[in-house]
């Protein structure tokens, strides 16, 4: 039975009293609630949205589908779990991964505890009392010890701002908030904007219905083919024969799942055939493993221009108008310093007479109309539009929580120069207060379900141990913070990823610091350390007792 507002609490006045508040009902708050609950703790999610599922709650855009092979992108806790559950496509589309979740969620009985319709408002750390006071929008006010943010990493869409956008009298969709009832765009003209991940997956699909799709893209992304399909058997059966071995792999992984290791080449040592076959079969092979071809790509400009090189010919093959092509060959940013993409057919509908590609570098957007999008150039007349323009990636969901720490000190204030914490799990003034998958962990460079059940599990067994041992607080000091942020922002420093104007870096939102957010030294590295720091007594916190 789910939880409603209304029965959480007691009476209209009461505070709900939970050991632990875990905000938000994706794949970490699911985890979170599951391993809390056998601690023997009184914990609670509160989530925004009416169900579990987070980001595949919301993005239910045509298309869209995770990027990681599906069973890699699957819990690993629970090897019940993982031998009933059977998915049907090497990439599992959005549809079947909710419904995973929801059979996770039925599974393991999540609901029970789970408060939907409901947002965190504001988190205060009270410290007379060592708690923090959170209250939602509905007015409940709870108290709990500890306040857990498993608020995701792309949960908060980049809301439009163009000129006149308010004026357009049809329908606008933003992928990062699809209709749940789905949209029908047969016979319709289309106006696409963003040419990112959510766009490349879902232009084919939209090209399948409208009679015109008009694609605007400002800057065009590197985009690698799936190769998608129905899941060998086989290939299910050999993941559960070695699935000890897999899932081991994935933990010590460059980004927690198995192809993400670098080839143990150099692109810039190998001879022009051997290269090229590297890489044709890395592009048969589809997906991410292009990107760890050799070993340089992600660090050496002349490795990274070969494999650009490599994509752009790719794409000179597939597009058969050569104008066109051009304008989709990525150009000033290195390969892969944008997130890659991995589509099934982008590059190919751009074959199909009834889809346009607008380049906005060429010709900006100058406006919005009532019947369409204009540029310096021309005007569009369309029935929809869709803004496929991203997130206020990584900060932006706790940047919308009113939340404070010791002294009254405010999140955004101790963010202003970009986010802070100590292995993206903590912040220096907030105790007890947890980030999953927070900025300066490996997060969005990984794959996010290893990462979020390395980052629960760490901090199941840190409030297993504060509670076993009597210890009321913990928190970074704020030298080891400071020493991480600088060690975050210099092996940063090493690579490629700084050169593009990224979400990564904060880029695509006017006025949010330039910091590059992710942890980039690698998710087995970044395990280790973590391990390390808990085996050496929480080295770089401060621990208090009661
Ligand atoms: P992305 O990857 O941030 O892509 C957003 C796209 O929208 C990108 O092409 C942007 O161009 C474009 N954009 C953003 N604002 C504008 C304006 N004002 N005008 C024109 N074009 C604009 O978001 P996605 O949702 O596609 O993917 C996010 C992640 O979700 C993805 O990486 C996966 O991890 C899953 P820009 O590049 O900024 O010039």
């Amino acid at each position: 039975m789910t939880v409603t507002s209304t029965q959480a609490r007691s009476a209209e006045t009461a505070t709900t009293v939970l050991d632990a508040v875990i905000i938000g009902a994706g794949i970490s708050g699911m985890y979170m609630l599951h391993r809390l609950r056998a601690l023997g703790l009184k914990a609670r999610v509160y989530e925004a949205g009416t169900d579990v599922g987070g980001t595949w709650y919301w993005n239910r855009y045509p298309g869209a589908r995770v990027d990681i092979e599906s069973q890699e992108y699957s819990y690993s806790f629970s090897e019940e779990l993982e031998r009933e559950w059977k998915w049907s496509e090497r990439y599992a589309a959005q549809p079947e991964i909710l419904r995973y979740l929801n059979h996770v969620a039925e599974r393991f009985d999540l609901r029970r505890d789970m408060v939907f319709n409901t947002r965190i408002a504001s988190a205060h750390f009270d410290e007379a009392s060592n708690t923090w006071q959170v209250a939602t929008d509905t007015g409940e006010q709870i108290t709990a010890r500890f306040c857990i943010a498993a608020t995701g990493c792309l949960s908060v869409p980049n809301e439009p701002r163009f000129e006149g956008q308010d004026r357009f009298t049809g329908p606008t969709y933003h992928t990062g908030r699809w209709p749940h009832e789905g949209v029908d765009f047969t016979g319709k003209r289309v106006a696409v904007i963003g040419t990112g991940s959510s766009a490349i997956q879902s232009i084919p699909q939209i090209a399948q219905q409208a009679s015109e799709v008009y694609v605007f893209q400002r800057t065009p992304n590197y985009s690698v083919p799936a190769h998608n399909g129905p899941i060998n058997p086989a290939v299910t059966e050999g993941w559960l024969a070695s699935r000890e071995e897999n899932r081991q792999l994935q933990k010590v992984s460059r980004a927690g799942f198995i192809f993400s290791n670098p080839g143990g080449l150099l692109a810039t040592q190998t001879g022009d055939n051997e290269r090229r076959e590297v890489f044709e079969s890395r592009w048969a092979q589809g997906g991410f493993s292009v990107q760890s071809a050799f070993a340089d790509i992600g660090v050496d400009p002349v490795a990274n221009a070969m494999a650009a090189e490599f994509a752009a010919d790719k794409i000179r093959e597939i597009v058969k108008d050569p104008e066109t092509a051009e304008k989709l060959v990525p150009k000033g940013y290195p390969f892969g310093a944008k997130r890659l993409c991995v589509d099934t057919g982008y590059y190919e509908v751009f074959n199909q007479d009834h889809v346009h590609l607008i380049d906005l570098r060429e010709t900006p957007l100058t406006t919005i109309t009532e019947t369409g999008v204009e540029t310096t150039e021309a005007g569009f007349e369309v029935d929809a539009i869709v803004f496929a323009i991203g997130f206020d990636a990584m900060t932006g969901a706790l940047s919308k929580i009113d939340i404070t720490g010791r002294e009254g000190l405010s999140l955004t204030q101790a963010w202003a120069e970009g986010p802070k914490t100590y292995l993206g799990l903590m912040i220096t003034g907030f105790p007890n207060f947890f980030t999953i998958t927070g900025p300066g962990s490996p997060s969005v460079l990984s794959n996010m379900i290893v990462s979020i059940e390395q980052h629960v599990d760490w901090l199941t067994d840190l409030i297993g141990y504060m509670t076993g041992v009597g210890i009321a607080l913990i928190e970074p000091t704020l030298e080891s913070q400071n020493a991480w942020v600088d060690h975050v922002n210099e092996i940063a420093g090493h690579t490629l990823y700084t050169q593009a104007n990224s979400w990564y870096l904060g880029a695509n939102i006017p006025g949010k610091p330039r910091v590059f957010m992710p942890y980039i030294g690698g998710v087995g590295a970044y395990r280790e350390l973590c391990t390390a720091v808990a085996a050496n007594g929480y080295m770089g916190f401060k621990l208090r007792r009661a």
